[in-house]
Protein backbone atom coordinates (compact mmCIF):
# COMPACT_ATOMS: atom_id res chain seq x y z
CA UNK A 1 0.00 0.00 0.00
CA UNK A 2 1.39 3.81 -0.55
CA UNK A 3 2.79 5.65 1.80
CA UNK A 4 0.44 8.82 3.17
CA UNK A 5 2.80 12.08 3.64
CA UNK A 6 1.49 14.76 5.04
CA UNK A 7 2.54 18.28 5.08
CA UNK A 8 1.41 21.06 6.82
CA UNK A 9 2.90 24.17 8.12
CA UNK A 10 2.86 23.09 12.14
CA UNK A 11 2.48 19.34 13.08
CA UNK A 12 0.87 18.30 16.44
CA UNK A 13 2.34 16.20 18.55
CA UNK A 14 -0.05 13.43 18.45
CA UNK A 15 0.10 13.08 22.17
CA UNK A 16 -0.85 16.54 23.20
CA UNK A 17 -4.31 18.15 22.80
CA UNK A 18 -4.42 20.48 20.18
CA UNK A 19 -6.60 23.92 19.66
CA UNK A 20 -6.90 24.06 15.66
CA UNK A 21 -9.28 22.68 13.33
CA UNK A 22 -6.51 21.34 10.79
CA UNK A 23 -4.34 19.46 13.63
CA UNK A 24 -7.50 17.91 14.88
CA UNK A 25 -8.24 16.70 11.46
CA UNK A 26 -5.41 15.49 10.29
CA UNK A 27 -4.28 13.76 13.35
CA UNK A 28 -7.33 11.81 13.16
CA UNK A 29 -6.80 10.62 9.63
CA UNK A 30 -3.08 9.86 9.91
CA UNK A 31 -3.80 8.38 13.38
CA UNK A 32 -6.10 5.56 10.70
CA UNK A 33 -3.56 4.79 8.78
CA UNK A 34 -0.10 5.43 9.95
CA UNK A 35 2.65 7.44 7.57
CA UNK A 36 4.43 10.77 7.35
CA UNK A 37 3.76 14.16 8.94
CA UNK A 38 6.02 16.63 7.94
CA UNK A 39 6.08 20.10 8.71
CA UNK A 40 7.90 22.86 10.67
CA UNK A 41 8.83 21.59 14.18
CA UNK A 42 7.51 25.40 15.80
CA UNK A 43 11.42 26.17 16.88
CA UNK A 44 13.47 28.80 15.39
CA UNK A 45 17.55 28.35 14.91
CA UNK A 46 19.73 30.29 16.13
CA UNK A 47 20.01 33.13 14.18
CA UNK A 48 23.55 32.44 12.61
CA UNK A 49 24.20 29.50 14.36
CA UNK A 50 23.52 25.78 12.50
CA UNK A 51 25.05 24.20 15.40
CA UNK A 52 21.66 23.05 16.29
CA UNK A 53 21.05 21.41 12.51
CA UNK A 54 22.57 17.89 12.51
CA UNK A 55 23.02 16.38 9.04
CA UNK A 56 19.58 17.19 6.63
CA UNK A 57 18.28 19.23 9.15
CA UNK A 58 15.31 17.07 9.68
CA UNK A 59 13.90 15.68 12.85
CA UNK A 60 12.41 12.54 12.67
CA UNK A 61 10.48 10.57 15.88
CA UNK A 62 7.91 7.99 15.73
CA UNK A 63 4.57 8.47 17.79
CA UNK A 64 1.72 6.60 17.85
CA UNK A 65 2.21 4.79 14.53
CA UNK A 66 2.71 8.14 12.84
CA UNK A 67 6.21 9.55 11.57
CA UNK A 68 6.89 12.82 12.59
CA UNK A 69 9.52 14.66 10.54
CA UNK A 70 9.98 18.73 11.59
CA UNK A 71 12.56 21.39 10.69
CA UNK A 72 13.25 24.61 12.24
CA UNK A 73 12.91 27.59 10.38
CA UNK A 74 15.50 30.42 10.38
CA UNK A 75 14.08 33.64 12.66
CA UNK A 76 14.46 35.87 9.19
CA UNK A 77 12.25 33.48 7.30
CA UNK A 78 9.72 32.80 10.01
CA UNK A 79 8.85 36.45 10.47
CA UNK A 80 8.53 36.85 6.38
CA UNK A 81 6.97 33.24 5.53
CA UNK A 82 4.60 32.66 8.89
CA UNK A 83 4.23 36.34 10.05
CA UNK A 84 4.44 37.85 6.84
CA UNK A 85 2.75 36.15 4.39
CA UNK A 86 0.82 33.41 6.07
CA UNK A 87 -0.72 35.64 8.76
CA UNK A 88 -0.93 39.41 7.29
CA UNK A 89 -1.48 38.68 3.75
CA UNK A 90 -3.32 35.48 3.18
CA UNK A 91 -4.78 34.48 6.36
CA UNK A 92 -6.69 38.16 6.16
CA UNK A 93 -7.65 38.38 2.39
CA UNK A 94 -8.71 34.61 2.22
CA UNK A 95 -11.19 35.92 4.79
CA UNK A 96 -12.30 39.01 3.17
CA UNK A 97 -10.59 41.34 5.34
CA UNK A 98 -8.04 43.77 2.56
CA UNK A 99 -8.79 46.39 5.49
CA UNK A 100 -6.09 44.11 7.48
CA UNK A 101 -3.36 42.98 4.99
CA UNK A 102 -0.08 44.26 4.71
CA UNK A 103 1.35 43.72 1.23
CA UNK A 104 5.18 43.59 1.36
CA UNK A 105 7.10 42.19 -1.35
CA UNK A 106 9.95 40.72 1.39
CA UNK A 107 6.70 38.83 2.96
CA UNK A 108 6.20 36.82 -0.49
CA UNK A 109 9.94 36.62 -0.81
CA UNK A 110 10.25 34.70 2.47
CA UNK A 111 7.32 32.56 1.46
CA UNK A 112 8.39 31.65 -1.40
CA UNK A 113 12.04 30.55 0.24
CA UNK A 114 10.59 28.72 2.97
CA UNK A 115 8.53 26.43 0.33
CA UNK A 116 11.21 25.82 -1.12
CA UNK A 117 13.14 24.85 1.92
CA UNK A 118 10.66 22.13 3.04
CA UNK A 119 10.64 21.10 -1.04
CA UNK A 120 14.23 20.35 -0.62
CA UNK A 121 13.91 18.86 3.21
CA UNK A 122 10.90 16.79 1.87
CA UNK A 123 12.11 15.28 -1.19
CA UNK A 124 14.93 13.32 -0.30
CA UNK A 125 12.60 11.35 2.46
CA UNK A 126 9.73 10.58 -0.54
CA UNK A 127 9.72 7.01 -2.22
CA UNK A 128 8.20 6.88 -5.48
CA UNK A 129 4.87 5.51 -4.38
CA UNK A 130 4.41 7.93 -1.88
CA UNK A 131 0.96 9.87 -2.19
CA UNK A 132 1.46 13.78 -0.63
CA UNK A 133 -0.85 15.29 0.29
CA UNK A 134 -0.26 19.34 1.69
CA UNK A 135 -2.42 20.62 3.95
CA UNK A 136 -3.07 24.62 3.53
CA UNK A 137 -2.47 28.59 2.42
CA UNK A 138 1.17 28.27 4.10
CA UNK A 139 2.15 26.02 1.36
CA UNK A 140 0.37 26.62 -2.18
CA UNK A 141 3.67 26.92 -3.78
CA UNK A 142 4.89 23.62 -2.50
CA UNK A 143 3.51 21.31 -5.24
CA UNK A 144 5.39 23.50 -8.05
CA UNK A 145 8.91 23.41 -6.16
CA UNK A 146 9.05 19.95 -5.78
CA UNK A 147 7.88 18.96 -9.19
CA UNK A 148 10.91 22.15 -10.12
CA UNK A 149 12.90 18.85 -8.54
CA UNK A 150 11.45 16.73 -10.89
CA UNK A 151 8.66 15.04 -8.07
CA UNK A 152 6.41 13.19 -10.21
CA UNK A 153 4.78 11.75 -6.96
CA UNK A 154 0.56 12.61 -7.21
CA UNK A 155 0.25 15.77 -5.06
CA UNK A 156 -2.96 16.82 -3.60
CA UNK A 157 -3.75 20.14 -1.66
CA UNK A 158 -6.67 20.99 0.59
CA UNK A 159 -7.37 24.50 1.53
CA UNK A 160 -9.10 24.81 4.92
CA UNK A 161 -9.25 28.34 4.84
CA UNK A 162 -12.11 30.21 2.44
CA UNK A 163 -11.28 30.45 -1.18
CA UNK A 164 -12.26 34.42 -1.60
CA UNK A 165 -14.13 35.58 -4.57
CA UNK A 166 -11.79 37.24 -7.82
CA UNK A 167 -11.80 40.88 -6.88
CA UNK A 168 -10.27 40.22 -3.11
CA UNK A 169 -8.03 37.36 -4.68
CA UNK A 170 -6.87 39.91 -7.42
CA UNK A 171 -5.30 42.51 -4.99
CA UNK A 172 -3.03 40.48 -3.01
CA UNK A 173 0.30 41.28 -5.71
CA UNK A 174 0.94 38.15 -5.97
CA UNK A 175 -2.00 36.26 -6.91
CA UNK A 176 -1.54 35.67 -10.69
CA UNK A 177 1.97 33.55 -8.91
CA UNK A 178 -0.39 31.76 -6.13
CA UNK A 179 -2.60 30.67 -8.45
CA UNK A 180 -0.55 29.71 -11.09
CA UNK A 181 1.61 27.33 -8.51
CA UNK A 182 -2.05 25.54 -7.89
CA UNK A 183 -1.97 23.98 -10.96
CA UNK A 184 1.20 22.19 -10.25
CA UNK A 185 -0.97 19.97 -7.58
CA UNK A 186 -3.03 16.46 -9.22
CA UNK A 187 -6.19 17.87 -7.30
CA UNK A 188 -6.98 20.82 -5.74
CA UNK A 189 -9.93 20.47 -2.74
CA UNK A 190 -11.86 23.68 -0.99
CA UNK A 191 -14.34 23.43 1.80
CA UNK A 192 -17.14 23.99 0.11
CA UNK A 193 -18.81 24.61 -3.73
CA UNK A 194 -18.60 28.07 -3.12
CA UNK A 195 -15.28 28.24 -2.67
CA UNK A 196 -14.66 26.09 -5.61
CA UNK A 197 -16.84 28.11 -7.91
CA UNK A 198 -14.89 31.02 -6.99
CA UNK A 199 -11.55 28.97 -7.70
CA UNK A 200 -13.35 28.89 -11.30
CA UNK A 201 -14.29 31.73 -11.78
CA UNK A 202 -10.93 32.94 -11.41
CA UNK A 203 -9.03 30.40 -13.43
CA UNK A 204 -11.84 31.30 -16.49
CA UNK A 205 -11.73 34.59 -16.35
CA UNK A 206 -8.32 35.91 -15.05
CA UNK A 207 -6.32 32.51 -16.58
CA UNK A 208 -8.62 31.46 -19.81
CA UNK A 209 -9.16 28.17 -18.11
CA UNK A 210 -10.83 25.59 -20.03
CA UNK A 211 -12.39 22.46 -19.24
CA UNK A 212 -11.87 19.56 -20.68
CA UNK A 213 -14.25 16.84 -21.12
CA UNK A 214 -12.98 14.47 -18.35
CA UNK A 215 -14.11 17.53 -15.67
CA UNK A 216 -10.67 18.79 -15.96
CA UNK A 217 -8.99 22.37 -15.74
CA UNK A 218 -6.31 23.13 -17.85
CA UNK A 219 -4.87 26.68 -17.58
CA UNK A 220 -1.19 27.78 -17.45
CA UNK A 221 0.17 24.77 -19.68
CA UNK A 222 -1.07 22.46 -17.08
CA UNK A 223 -4.04 20.17 -15.89
CA UNK A 224 -5.97 20.15 -12.47
CA UNK A 225 -8.84 18.33 -10.65
CA UNK A 226 -10.85 20.72 -8.03
CA UNK A 227 -13.41 19.88 -5.95
CA UNK A 228 -15.76 20.25 -2.79
CA UNK A 229 -14.45 18.23 0.31
CA UNK A 230 -16.37 19.48 3.37
CA UNK A 231 -14.07 18.56 6.56
CA UNK A 232 -15.85 16.69 8.95
CA UNK A 233 -14.47 15.24 12.29
CA UNK A 234 -14.62 12.03 14.49
CA UNK A 235 -18.19 11.57 15.60
CA UNK A 236 -18.06 8.09 17.19
CA UNK A 237 -14.64 9.36 18.86
CA UNK A 238 -15.98 12.81 20.08
CA UNK A 239 -19.55 11.26 21.34
CA UNK A 240 -17.20 8.55 23.30
CA UNK A 241 -16.13 11.82 25.07
CA UNK A 242 -18.35 13.20 25.97
CA UNK A 243 -19.55 9.77 27.55
CA UNK A 244 -16.49 8.82 29.49
CA UNK A 245 -15.49 9.54 33.05
CA UNK A 246 -14.01 13.41 32.42
CA UNK A 247 -16.73 13.99 30.06
CA UNK A 248 -19.70 12.97 32.32
CA UNK A 249 -17.74 14.99 35.43
CA UNK A 250 -17.34 17.86 33.63
CA UNK A 251 -21.13 17.93 32.45
CA UNK A 252 -22.27 17.04 35.64
CA UNK A 253 -20.48 19.92 37.53
CA UNK A 254 -21.92 22.34 34.52
CA UNK A 255 -25.40 21.22 35.00
CA UNK A 256 -25.33 21.42 39.10
CA UNK A 257 -23.67 24.57 38.66
CA UNK A 258 -26.37 26.09 36.44
CA UNK A 259 -28.95 23.88 37.23
CA UNK A 260 -31.37 27.21 37.00
CA UNK A 261 -29.90 28.88 34.42
CA UNK A 262 -29.50 28.36 30.55
CA UNK A 263 -26.16 28.01 29.58
CA UNK A 264 -24.80 29.28 26.09
CA UNK A 265 -21.37 28.22 24.96
CA UNK A 266 -18.66 29.54 22.43
CA UNK A 267 -15.14 28.29 21.72
CA UNK A 268 -12.87 29.46 19.59
CA UNK A 269 -9.58 30.40 18.77
CA UNK A 270 -8.89 33.96 19.68
CA UNK A 271 -9.23 35.22 15.86
CA UNK A 272 -10.68 38.44 14.28
CA UNK A 273 -12.56 35.53 11.61
CA UNK A 274 -14.79 34.03 14.38
CA UNK A 275 -16.72 37.33 15.25
CA UNK A 276 -16.19 37.29 18.72
CA UNK A 277 -16.78 41.03 19.66
CA UNK A 278 -20.41 40.90 17.47
CA UNK A 279 -21.27 37.96 19.31
CA UNK A 280 -21.09 39.59 22.70
CA UNK A 281 -23.09 42.49 21.01
CA UNK A 282 -25.90 39.96 20.13
CA UNK A 283 -25.59 38.44 24.01
CA UNK A 284 -26.04 41.48 24.86
CA UNK A 285 -28.90 42.98 23.23
CA UNK A 286 -30.46 39.45 23.62
CA UNK A 287 -30.44 40.36 27.79
CA UNK A 288 -31.66 44.15 26.77
CA UNK A 289 -34.36 43.35 24.29
CA UNK A 290 -35.64 40.20 26.31
CA UNK A 291 -35.23 40.70 30.08
CA UNK A 292 -36.47 37.37 31.24
CA UNK A 293 -33.05 36.23 30.26
CA UNK A 294 -31.41 38.29 33.07
CA UNK A 295 -30.51 35.82 35.79
CA UNK A 296 -30.91 33.08 33.90
CA UNK A 297 -28.85 33.19 30.55
CA UNK A 298 -25.27 32.62 31.23
CA UNK A 299 -22.97 32.67 27.87
CA UNK A 300 -19.47 30.35 28.34
CA UNK A 301 -16.98 31.91 26.05
CA UNK A 302 -13.50 30.37 25.90
CA UNK A 303 -11.38 31.84 23.19
CA UNK A 304 -7.98 29.90 22.93
CA UNK A 305 -5.08 32.14 22.49
CA UNK A 306 -3.68 32.21 19.09
CA UNK A 307 -1.13 34.29 17.12
CA UNK A 308 0.08 36.09 20.34
CA UNK A 309 2.49 37.86 18.24
CA UNK A 310 0.47 40.25 15.92
CA UNK A 311 -0.68 43.89 16.55
CA UNK A 312 -4.19 42.64 15.14
CA UNK A 313 -4.87 39.94 17.60
CA UNK A 314 -3.89 42.07 20.88
CA UNK A 315 -6.69 44.38 19.19
CA UNK A 316 -9.14 42.28 19.93
CA UNK A 317 -8.32 40.81 23.05
CA UNK A 318 -8.03 44.34 24.50
CA UNK A 319 -11.79 45.02 22.68
CA UNK A 320 -13.00 41.28 24.50
CA UNK A 321 -11.63 42.39 27.61
CA UNK A 322 -13.28 45.50 27.55
CA UNK A 323 -16.65 44.47 26.17
CA UNK A 324 -16.91 41.17 28.43
CA UNK A 325 -16.31 43.78 31.53
CA UNK A 326 -18.57 45.84 30.71
CA UNK A 327 -21.73 43.91 29.80
CA UNK A 328 -20.66 41.95 33.55
CA UNK A 329 -20.34 45.44 35.05
CA UNK A 330 -23.64 46.93 33.44
CA UNK A 331 -26.04 43.28 34.18
CA UNK A 332 -24.32 41.62 36.44
CA UNK A 333 -25.83 40.71 40.44
CA UNK A 334 -24.35 39.17 43.17
CA UNK A 335 -25.90 35.32 42.17
CA UNK A 336 -25.61 36.00 38.66
CA UNK A 337 -22.58 36.67 36.02
CA UNK A 338 -23.82 37.21 32.16
CA UNK A 339 -20.55 36.25 30.59
CA UNK A 340 -17.98 33.64 31.58
CA UNK A 341 -14.59 34.49 28.97
CA UNK A 342 -11.74 32.41 29.14
CA UNK A 343 -8.92 33.46 27.76
CA UNK A 344 -6.83 30.52 27.55
CA UNK A 345 -7.40 26.50 26.23
CA UNK A 346 -9.45 24.34 27.63
CA UNK A 347 -8.57 20.64 27.92
CA UNK A 348 -10.17 18.86 24.70
CA UNK A 349 -11.57 16.47 27.35
CA UNK A 350 -13.28 19.05 28.95
CA UNK A 351 -15.13 20.44 25.82
CA UNK A 352 -17.37 17.53 25.52
CA UNK A 353 -19.16 17.28 28.62
CA UNK A 354 -19.59 21.61 28.29
CA UNK A 355 -21.16 21.11 24.93
CA UNK A 356 -23.48 18.85 26.26
CA UNK A 357 -24.77 21.26 28.85
CA UNK A 358 -25.43 23.67 26.79
CA UNK A 359 -28.44 24.03 25.56
CA UNK A 360 -27.42 26.73 22.46
CA UNK A 361 -24.03 26.82 20.80
CA UNK A 362 -23.09 30.28 19.42
CA UNK A 363 -20.70 29.25 16.19
CA UNK A 364 -21.20 33.06 14.43
CA UNK A 365 -18.09 33.51 12.75
CA UNK A 366 -17.54 36.08 9.75
CA UNK A 367 -16.22 34.35 7.49
CA UNK A 368 -14.79 30.30 8.20
CA UNK A 369 -13.60 27.90 6.14
CA UNK A 370 -15.91 25.25 7.67
CA UNK A 371 -16.03 25.22 11.45
CA UNK A 372 -15.40 22.32 13.69
CA UNK A 373 -16.82 23.67 16.62
CA UNK A 374 -20.45 23.51 15.07
CA UNK A 375 -20.39 19.71 14.35
CA UNK A 376 -18.11 18.80 17.78
CA UNK A 377 -21.09 20.32 19.75
CA UNK A 378 -24.12 18.26 17.86
CA UNK A 379 -21.72 15.12 17.94
CA UNK A 380 -21.60 15.60 21.71
CA UNK A 381 -25.60 16.31 22.69
CA UNK A 382 -27.96 14.36 24.07
CA UNK A 383 -30.58 13.01 22.17
CA UNK A 384 -33.19 12.92 24.36
CA UNK A 385 -32.72 16.30 25.25
CA UNK A 386 -30.13 17.77 22.36
CA UNK A 387 -29.18 21.81 22.27
CA UNK A 388 -29.71 24.29 19.76
CA UNK A 389 -27.06 25.32 17.18
CA UNK A 390 -26.87 29.32 16.28
CA UNK A 391 -24.54 29.54 13.26
CA UNK A 392 -22.93 32.29 11.40
CA UNK A 393 -24.15 31.86 7.21
CA UNK A 394 -20.69 32.93 6.86
CA UNK A 395 -18.98 29.62 8.21
CA UNK A 396 -18.69 27.06 5.35
CA UNK A 397 -20.63 24.57 7.63
CA UNK A 398 -23.95 26.31 6.41
CA UNK A 399 -23.39 24.89 3.28
CA UNK A 400 -24.05 21.35 4.67
CA UNK A 401 -26.30 22.76 7.91
CA UNK A 402 -29.22 23.88 6.88
CA UNK A 403 -31.38 22.76 9.85
CA UNK A 404 -29.23 24.94 12.45
CA UNK A 405 -30.82 28.63 12.81
CA UNK A 406 -28.81 30.49 10.31
CA UNK A 407 -27.52 34.06 11.39
CA UNK A 408 -26.06 36.80 9.99
CA UNK A 409 -23.50 37.87 12.96
CA UNK A 410 -23.45 41.57 11.47
CA UNK A 411 -27.04 41.43 12.03
CA UNK A 412 -26.92 42.30 15.87
CA UNK A 413 -30.74 42.43 16.57
CA UNK A 414 -31.55 39.51 13.84
CA UNK A 415 -28.75 37.30 15.99
CA UNK A 416 -30.01 38.48 19.55
CA UNK A 417 -33.88 37.05 18.18
CA UNK A 418 -32.32 33.52 16.31
CA UNK A 419 -30.44 33.22 19.93
CA UNK A 420 -34.20 34.04 21.96
CA UNK A 421 -35.53 31.17 19.44
CA UNK A 422 -33.16 29.11 20.66
CA UNK A 423 -33.05 29.45 23.92
CA UNK A 424 -37.20 28.98 23.61
CA UNK A 425 -37.30 26.26 21.22
CA UNK A 426 -39.50 23.41 22.00
CA UNK A 427 -38.06 20.03 23.02
CA UNK A 428 -39.71 18.34 19.56
CA UNK A 429 -38.40 20.59 17.13
CA UNK A 430 -35.15 20.78 18.74
CA UNK A 431 -35.33 16.93 18.69
CA UNK A 432 -35.98 17.44 14.56
CA UNK A 433 -33.46 19.64 13.90
CA UNK A 434 -31.04 17.57 15.93
CA UNK A 435 -31.31 14.09 14.37
CA UNK A 436 -31.21 16.03 10.49
CA UNK A 437 -27.94 17.82 11.54
CA UNK A 438 -26.61 14.46 12.98
CA UNK A 439 -27.43 12.97 9.71
CA UNK A 440 -25.07 14.86 8.27
CA UNK A 441 -22.15 14.81 10.35
CA UNK A 442 -22.32 11.41 10.44
CA UNK A 443 -22.06 10.91 6.60
CA UNK A 444 -19.56 13.47 6.41
CA UNK A 445 -17.04 13.08 9.17
CA UNK A 446 -13.76 12.73 9.21
CA UNK A 447 -13.36 9.81 7.24
CA UNK A 448 -15.94 10.19 4.28
CA UNK A 449 -13.49 13.35 4.45
CA UNK A 450 -10.35 11.80 3.80
CA UNK A 451 -11.20 9.03 1.74
CA UNK A 452 -13.09 10.72 -0.73
CA UNK A 453 -9.81 13.23 -1.16
CA UNK A 454 -7.82 10.42 -0.98
CA UNK A 455 -9.54 8.10 -4.06
CA UNK A 456 -10.33 11.70 -6.01
CA UNK A 457 -6.71 12.45 -5.40
CA UNK A 458 -5.86 8.88 -7.08
CA UNK A 459 -8.37 9.34 -10.00
CA UNK A 460 -6.63 13.04 -10.62
CA UNK A 461 -3.15 11.72 -10.96
CA UNK A 462 -3.98 9.11 -13.01
CA UNK A 463 -5.31 11.75 -15.47
CA UNK A 464 -2.83 13.62 -15.31
CA UNK A 465 -0.24 10.96 -16.63
CA UNK A 466 -3.03 10.75 -19.76
CA UNK A 467 -3.22 14.24 -19.81
CA UNK A 468 0.04 16.63 -18.23
C1 LIG B 1 -9.28 25.98 10.31
C2 LIG B 1 -10.34 26.79 9.56
C3 LIG B 1 -11.76 24.74 9.44
C4 LIG B 1 -10.78 25.42 20.12
N1 LIG B 1 -10.55 25.94 21.35
C5 LIG B 1 -10.04 24.95 22.08
C6 LIG B 1 -9.98 23.81 21.28
N2 LIG B 1 -10.44 24.13 20.09
C7 LIG B 1 -10.57 23.17 18.98
C8 LIG B 1 -12.01 22.96 18.61
C9 LIG B 1 -11.89 22.53 17.16
C10 LIG B 1 -10.69 23.32 16.68
O1 LIG B 1 -9.94 23.69 17.81
C11 LIG B 1 -11.10 24.60 15.96
O2 LIG B 1 -11.49 24.26 14.68
P1 LIG B 1 -12.29 25.28 13.75
O3 LIG B 1 -12.74 24.51 12.59
O4 LIG B 1 -13.41 25.85 14.55
O5 LIG B 1 -11.34 26.49 13.39
P2 LIG B 1 -9.78 26.82 12.96
O6 LIG B 1 -8.83 26.52 14.03
O7 LIG B 1 -9.81 28.25 12.52
O8 LIG B 1 -9.49 25.85 11.72
C12 LIG B 1 -11.72 26.21 9.83
C13 LIG B 1 -10.61 23.99 10.08
O9 LIG B 1 -9.36 24.61 9.80
C14 LIG B 1 -10.54 22.55 9.57
O10 LIG B 1 -10.45 22.51 8.18
O11 LIG B 1 -12.97 24.18 9.90
O12 LIG B 1 -12.69 26.92 9.09
O13 LIG B 1 -10.27 28.17 9.94
O14 LIG B 1 -11.60 21.17 17.04
O15 LIG B 1 -12.58 22.00 19.48
N3 LIG B 1 -9.51 22.64 21.70
C15 LIG B 1 -9.07 22.57 22.98
N4 LIG B 1 -9.10 23.65 23.81
C16 LIG B 1 -9.59 24.85 23.41
O16 LIG B 1 -9.59 25.81 24.19
N5 LIG B 1 -8.59 21.41 23.41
Amino acid sequence: MSRLVIVSNRIADPRKAAAGGLAVAVKDSLQETGGVWFGWSGKLRDAGNDATHRGDGVQVQTVGGIQLATIDLDPRDYDAYYLGYSNNVLWPVFHYRLDLAQFDRRFADGYRRVNQLFARKLYPLLRPDDIVWVHDYQLIPLAAELRAMGCTNPIGFFLHIPMPPLPIMAAIPEHEWLMRSLFAYDLVGFQTEADLLHFEQYVEAEAGAARLPNGRLRAFGRTLSAGAFPIGINVDEFAALAGDRDGIAMFDRMRDEYSRRQLLVGVDRLDYTKGLPQRVHAFRELLERYPENRSRATLIQIAAPSRENLGAYDDLRREMDSLCGAINGDYGELEWMPMRYIHRTVARKRLPGLYRASRVALVTPLRDGMNLVAKEFLAAQDETDPGVLVLSRFAGAAEQMKEALLVNPYDTQGTAQAIQRALAMPLDERRQRYTALMATIRKYDVHWWRTRFLDALADASEAAVAQP
